[in-house]
């Protein structure tokens, strides 16, 4: 079975799945006492769009499928969603969920290849994931695969030296079959970018490594499903999906606060961004 584009859902249904999906990451990180809820909820609709429209080509029941397409979660620290993500694509028992970061589990607090079906990658330590990328656009070559590779970097890791490294390879390697996509939530781990390591400007940047560059609403669904449509019919260079977002996308005091990074909610927060997710 591979992905049937199911073309069938309609946007109210996306937007439920991304709803659902945020439910499921505030209930995984607050059992787990520890993880990354706002980081998480940031990329929801990115996720949704490439997992749940027919974009990515995967087979849950055949993980390493060797034409599967590749989607590999560079800020590794989102890895509540990804595991939301899988589990609700059928890649593996959604009761896995509830064990995020206990001692022995599966479900790690970073995603680790190989420990649960569908993790691509293994990442957290954050700059990596786009080189991975580079080699697995090498890889399809050499086996004359025509997989497409999809990565989802933080504004942050960004500001990682070995990204740009990674960037100017797929360039010279003409890796159009290469997809970044950006979560531009303006803010790393301590604080606004602008104020830490400021990026802008940051089209011209990409562009200037060679890349075609697009900009895109990061929680409009629509709108980044046909940036990735789009994406695929540019030739001779990779792409980059800029997409501006909001950390902790959902519940607005997270949002309002860049220091809930790596910070869960307590029992009363939690209660209450439930009945403001339920109500969205
Ligand atoms: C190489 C490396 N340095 C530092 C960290 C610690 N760290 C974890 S998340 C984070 C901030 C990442 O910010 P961003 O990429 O913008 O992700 P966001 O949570 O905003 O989506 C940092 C510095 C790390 N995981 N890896
Ligand atoms: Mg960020």
């Amino acid at each position: 079975m591979t992905n049937t584009p199911n073309n069938t859902k309609d946007i109210a249904e996306l937007k439920e799945i991304a709803r659902d999906l945020r439910l499921d990451i505030l209930d995984m990180t607050t059992k787990a006492g520890s993880g990354h809820p706002s980081s998480s909820w940031s990329s929801v609709e990115i996720l949704t769009a490439l997992y749940f429209t027919g974009i990515l080509r995967y087979k849950p029941d055949e993980p390493w499928w060797k034409a599967r397409d590749r989607f590999i979660m560079s800020k590794g620290h989102a890895a509540p969603l990804l595991y939301a993500v899988l589990a609700r694509t059928g890649y593996f028992d959604r009761e896995e969920l509830w064990r995020l970061r206990q001692i022995n589990s599966p479900v790690q607090g970073h995603p680790i290849q190989g420990m649960m079906p569908g993790v691509e990658a293994t990442t957290g330590s954050l700059g990596q994931g786009l080189s991975l990328g580079v080699g697995h656009i090498l890889g399809a070559r050499l086996n004359n695969l025509d997989y497409r590779v999809y990565v989802l970097l933080g504004d942050g890791e960004c500001e990682a030296g070995q990204i740009w490294e990674a960037a100017m390879a797929a360039a010279h390697f003409k890796a159009d079959t290469l997809t970044a996509i950006l979560d531009y939530n303006k803010y790393q781990e301590t604080g606004p970018i602008s104020r830490e390591m400021a990026l802008e400007p940051l089209v011209e940047k990409w562009r200037s490594f060679g890349w075609h560059v697009e900009e895109a609403d990061g929680h409009d669904i629509q709108a980044i499903t046909d940036k990735l449509h789009l994406v695929q019919k540019i030739k001779g260079k990779p792409s980059i999906i800029i997409a501006h977002t909001i950390k902790g996308k959902g519940v607005s005091f997270v949002e309002a606060d860049f220091t809930f990074h790596g910070r869960v909610l307590n029992p009363e927060q939690a209660e209450k961004a439930r009945e403001e997710l339920l109500c969205s």
